[in-house]
């Protein structure tokens, strides 16, 4: 039912905004500019609500939780706002009478890619989930102009395209040109004594860095809040560009203009290649430093200079060790800038931060060079070494005579050229530290941060990761939710928990069938969307198959494409076989240079150019590869999905989260015991989860009894003719050495473990092609699987942080006023 005066209301602002905001008339308009106005008469209604909501909190002066994250993966904002708003039926209303397809509208708007994957949605999850619990929050980042590259396949092959997503304009986001933050960068310090005959110590920098504040609104759920997402844009201080042009070098001041703009360009790939980049760590800085100026500011003009209240006012989140810096920051700027004696500081610095890990790859732990790190941030490296002076001072008083727990647990690494440890630094500079799944927190205490962990066990906490349900159900699959709503009523979206309500109806064939006809409908959308964007035809009753997430060798796409080989080469043997039509589908960004990742690719695009023109398979398997996944092109495919592959090496997925997108959606999953998907398991029930592959201690002792790949493939005669088949040039068109290197490493050591796994992982396909063929039992175990993942709804992770680690509590939004 859609509430007429509001149809109107959205119609009228639609018209003004589209006359006084973009100068258009209707007849002229282009399909940007209906999404520019009908964004901008949406955002009249978000402003209400932000207005009332920095009005409220300015009144109630609570503590503020500030998740600071170098990537913010928003997705679209126009559909969600609607959803959020209730305004959904209204504004489709709106634009169909005026001739116009709300969804048309929608898909205008360009992705805000300011994030790689996993850790930069979960931000975005937490923000929305944050607004939804009415938890006051200022979320701090990053404005890059050039968010993650699009991605383009040419002949099977990534190829990565710049993001302009500035480039129509944004309608989401308030420039603050009077929130302004300046940031040094290089020089040297100098010691002088204050006016109080105390030591102290001053920064001169080389360069200084104005961050300038973008704010995004972001709203609760069907409430009046609307909270705060600061952005920071990097420009040229006008001092120093008006000192370098009248002295008349002109173009000192240009290049000057143009290195202070270089900061907040583009958002690195998650990529071996550009780490220990300095331009990373100035963005790194820059973001924290402005983040936490505007913090002090706030604080300031609510009540005065005394900052010894400072913890008691903000709880800082620590995004993975990206804003790690943010410790020593705060430590300079309560000690050399505010005039606070170093133990007081200190104390407010720990009981201020909370750091939460992402990683358990050592590879992927962040550290960078002393030397480099010191040329950027000379005062900074002076705390490090002062920290880390007292913090051992510790642990030698506690552990006597104990050099080597000592030189592990350094803030410097004093091998291969010392570096800064930034997980270390987040660890002492935190009161608390937590991984993002039971299994990860588990192997974080006795692995990683062992150390850590014997020294301080009460620091730690586990908090598994969760994702929205309005954005990835709600949003993103109108068809199961209105089922949903139809049977349990409309409280679910903040109430995920309330899903269980559906569980007796499993057992009712007439809703059973309802769940497959929203299914079947929804795989017939994506069917449309993959024929289009991958030029693939994919039956709509075929068994959806799906594997998105960014491409990485511990995620083993190419174990997945090991067992399509594996039922390729049986449907040729054996024609007859009771086997379902499989779809499987790819989707996922390899980073620029990560060459093995971007060689999977082409593995997928190879096999799938061989497989889909067999004419003796190709009714009963179909091998596609979505390009370009991200927020917006997700949308359609976890609605689709049957069966969600969620098969990395167990102990490398710290979670997982697109896992948890897929089971809410109905789909069962094939997977390891990693990340999430143990907890998931136990959720849904292990009857209805296909479970394969080693454990975390089985690698363990594989690898110690001296495990041997090469082993495998001789005496398992399907497993060599898949090798096989990859090294003799049947899916490279006899060209024998281009996916030698996967060959080599799948032969030599493996380190990925798909050799000793690939045994397991293809009897458990035939679990899952048995399980498919009985079309009730699956349905029965796809409602299970949604009506029992309520608890990884992220407004159950941010309630456990707002308990364990930031003891926040919510301040209602009262009254929007128009
Ligand atoms: C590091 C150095 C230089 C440039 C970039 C980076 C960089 C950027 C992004 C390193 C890592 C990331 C992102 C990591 C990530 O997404 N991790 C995932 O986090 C999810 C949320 O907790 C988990 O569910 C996933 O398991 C984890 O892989």
């Amino acid at each position: 039912m859609t509430d007429r005066a509001i149809v109107e209301a959205v119609k009228k602002e639609y018209c003004e905004a589209l006359f006084a905001a973009l100068g258009r008339f209707p007849e002229a308009a282009t399909p940007n500019d209906r999404y520019l106005a009908l964004s901008l008469a949406v955002r009249r209604q978000v402003m209400r609500r932000w207005v009332a909501t920095s009005e409220t909190y300015y009144k109630r002066a609570s503590r503020t939780v500030c998740y600071l994250s170098a990537e913010f993966l928003l997705g679209p904002h126009l559909g969600n706002n609607l959803l959020n708003l209730g305004l959904q039926e209204e504004a489709r209303q709106a634009m169909s009478e005026l001739g116009h397809d709300l969804d048309a509208i929608l898909a205008q708007e360009e992705e805000p890619g300011l994030g790689n994957g996993g850790l930069g949605r979960l931000a975005a999850c937490y923000m929305d989930s944050l607004a939804t619990l009415e938890i006051p929050t200022l979320g701090y980042g990053i404005r890059y102009e050039f968010g993650i590259f699009d991605q383009l396949i040419r002949d099977g092959w990534q190829v990565e395209k710049t993001d302009k997503w500035l480039a129509l304009g944004n309608p989401w986001e308030t420039p603050r040109p009077e929130i302004a933050a300046d940031v040094f960068l290089g020089g040297h310090t100098e010691g002088f004594q204050d006016d109080r005959g105390r030591y102290r110590v001053r920064w001169a920098p080389e360069r200084v860095v104005r961050g300038v504040a973008y704010d995004v609104p972001i709203l609760g759920y069907r409430n009046g809040t609307a909270n705060l997402l600061r952005l920071w844009k990097a420009e040229a201080t006008e001092s120093f560009d008006f000192e370098a042009f009248n002295q008349g070098d002109y173009w000192r001041a240009v290049d000057q203009k143009v290195d202070s703009e270089n900061i907040t360009k583009v958002l690195y790939p998650n990529d071996e290649l550009v780490k220990g980049k300095r331009l990373r760590l100035e963005q790194q800085y820059f973001f924290v430093s402005c983040s936490l100026q505007d913090m002090i500011r706030i604080y300031r003009q609510r009540g005065g200079d005394d900052l010894s209240r400072f913890h008691e006012k903000y709880a800082v989140q620590l995004n993975d060790t990206h804003p790690a810096v943010a410790v020593a920051e705060l430590m300079r700027l309560l000690v050399d800038v505010h005039g606070m004696g170093w133990d007081e500081a200190w104390e407010i610095t720990r009981r201020t931060f909370a750091y939460t890990n992402h990683t358990l790859l050592p590879e992927a732990l962040e550290k960078w060079k002393v030397e480099m790190f010191g040329a950027v941030l000379p005062r900074h490296l002076e705390i490090v070494y002062e920290i880390n002076r007292r913090f051992l001072d510790e642990v030698r008083h506690r552990f006597p005579g104990d050099d080597t727990r000592a030189a592990r647990l350094s803030l410097i690494d004093e091998a291969a050229g010392r570096s800064v440890r930034m997980a270390h630094l987040a660890s002492v500079g935190s009161h608390r530290v937590n991984g993002v799944a039971a299994l990860h927190t588990e192997l974080l205490k006795a692995d990683v941060l062992r150390d850590f962990h014997e020294l301080w066990p009460e620091k730690f906490l586990n908090v598994t990761n969760g994702v929205t349900p309005r954005r990835f159900l709600a949003l993103a699959n109108p068809r199961l939710a209105a089922l949903i709503t139809e049977a349990i009523g409309d409280g679910w979206p903040k109430d995920l928990e309330g899903l269980r309500r559906l569980e007796p109806l499993a057992k009712d064939a007439a809703f059973r069938a309802k769940w497959r006809a929203v299914k079947r409908a929804n795989k017939a959308d994506l069917a449309a969307v993959v024929e289009a964007r991958a030029g693939v035809a994919c039956d709509p009753d075929s068994l959806f198959d799906v594997q998105v997430k960014r491409i990485h060798e511990y995620k083993r796409q190419h174990l997945n494409v090991l067992h399509v080989i594996a039922l390729w080469q049986r449907l040729r043997r054996e024609p007859k076989a009771k086997v379902p039509p499989r779809s499987v589908l790819f989707g996922g960004k390899a980073a620029p240079g990560y060459r093995v990742a971007k060689l999977m690719i082409k593995l997928v695009h190879s096999v799938a150019e061989v497989v889909n023109s067999d004419p003796a398979t190709r009714d009963r398997l179909r091998v596609a590869f979505v390009p370009d996944y991200n927020v917006k092109n997700c949308m359609p495919i976890f609605p689709a999905a049957e069966l969600s592959e969620q098969i990395s090496t167990a102990g490398k997925e710290a979670s997982g989260t697109g896992n948890m997108k897929f089971a809410m959606n109905g789909a069962l999953t094939i997977g390891t015991l990693d990340g999430a998907n143990v907890e998931i398991r136990e959720a849904v029930g292990a009857e209805n989860f296909f479970l394969f592959g080693l454990t975390v201690d089985e690698i363990h002792r594989l690898r110690a009894g001296g495990y041997r790949a090469r082993d495998r493939y001789e005496s398992d005669p399907v497993l060599r003719a898949v090798v096989d088949a990859l090294a003799d040039g049947t899916f490279s068109r006899d060209d024998t050495s281009l996916f030698r290197p996967l060959v080599d490493s799948l032969l030599g050591d493996d380190t990925w473990l798909l050799m000793a796994d690939f045994r397991s992982y293809v009897e458990c396909q035939g679990e899952v092609e048995r399980a498919y063929l009985d079309t009730e039992r699956w349905t029965r175990m796809s409602i299970l699987n949604t009506a029992r993942m309520g608890f990884f709804s992220s407004d159950r992770s941010i309630a456990d942080y707002c308990r364990d680690v930031w003891r926040a509590t919510p301040v209602p939004i009262e009254e929007v006023r128009s």
